[in-house]
């Protein structure tokens, strides 16, 4: 668990000082954290639609935990960017990763102890930028971790460069001529990948939000979660939001593609799907590997095995 270690009182004044005040010593102080928030200061843009992303995702932690989760079967792991800031804003143990190494990460935990319920935090650039390879391999490994990636379209902590994801034309400082190439469409990577649980949400519908990342969660296996959303900065879209609307679970593959189809991260004027766009029930990397079906059934991790 991230505690917060506060540094009480370190007298470091003068002689002069001293002969008033006794010098004390640094204390190291343990602050009790709310349940699965933290007090770190946010430093993200005011109004930042990664806001409303930690809103949701302390709502459906909050509950799973009332439902009989443990919070300390979390683990998490975040890249580097604007939005894996939540890193510092999630009571959750875990490690910050490598820009681009989110995934590795997760697998390596679950290798460590496949009873842990692994999430994952990336924005675009980390994910289908830098980390790409590995999201293509998560999603055919399928184990079970559950993957949120933050869609604003762009590099944005470095100063809003195009990503794979920006749309045709997106003009940066690192592309004043504006992106020349169209962007890659991640629902239908996933998909084709083998990703069992492919889901897409607006992060300004908390409650919506909340139910996609519970019901990932609880999904056995590789459970991919893409928020569509602005950057106040460098990448905005007005009237987006407008062209969003819900669909119901999806559980046939070709609907699923045509869904994913249908909007194609470039447009400003096609409707956006917004739900769980695929779901299957397939044998996940923990039932696959005899060792880690063997740590799993034994509800151990490797320190534990003989
Ligand atoms: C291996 C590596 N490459 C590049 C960087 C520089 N870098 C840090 S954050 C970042 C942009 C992050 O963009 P994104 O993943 O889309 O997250 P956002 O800031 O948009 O939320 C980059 C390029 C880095 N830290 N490490
Ligand atoms: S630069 Fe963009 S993504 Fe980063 S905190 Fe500000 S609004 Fe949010
Ligand atoms: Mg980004």
């Amino acid at each position: 668990m991230k505690t917060q270690i506060r540094k009480k009182y370190d007298d470091e004044n003068g002689e002069e000082n001293q002969m008033v005040k006794p010098k004390l010593k640094s204390v190291a102080v343990t602050v009790p954290l709310p349940v699965v928030g933290t007090t770190q200061e946010i430093t993200w843009c005011p109004g930042c639609p990664n806001f409303l992303v930690l809103a949701a995702w302390k709502n459906a932690l909050t509950n799973l935990i009332k439902q009989g989760y443990l919070q300390e079967n979390f683990a998490m792991c975040a890249g580097i960017g604007c939005h894996p800031k939540i890193y510092d804003y999630l009571n959750i143990s875990g490690v910050y990763g490598l820009h681009g190494r989110v995934l590795p990460v997760c697998l390596g935990m679950k290798l460590g102890n496949p009873n842990l319920k692994v999430l994952g935090f990336s924005g675009d650039g980390d994910a289908y930028a830098e980390g790409m390879e590995h999201f293509i391999h998560a999603a055919r490994y399928n184990a079970d971790i559950t993957y949120f990636v933050a869609n604003n379209q762009s590099f944005a902590l470095t100063t809003g460069q195009s990503t794979p994801t920006s749309a045709k034309g997106f003009k940066s400082k690192a592309e004043p001529d504006g992106e020349y190439n169209m962007p890659l469409n991640p629902i239908k990577l996933a998909l084709a990948a083998g990703a069992s649980f492919v889901a897409r949400i607006n992060p300004k519908d908390i409650p919506h939000t909340q139910e996609i990342i519970e019901k990932a969660i609880k999904h056995k296996g590789f459970a991919f979660i893409e928020s569509i959303q602005d950057c106040l900065i460098f990448d905005q879209n007005p009237g987006r939001d407008k062209l969003m609307y819900k669909i119901d679970n999806g559980k046939d593959m070709k609907k699923a593609m045509e869904i994913a189809d249908s909007w194609d991260y470039n447009s400003k004027t096609a409707k956006i799907p917004i739900g769980i766009i695929y779901q299957e029930e397939k044998p996940i990397l923990e039932e696959k590997w005899p060792q880690l079906r063997k740590l799993r059934d034994n509800k151990i991790s490797w320190k534990n095995s003989k």
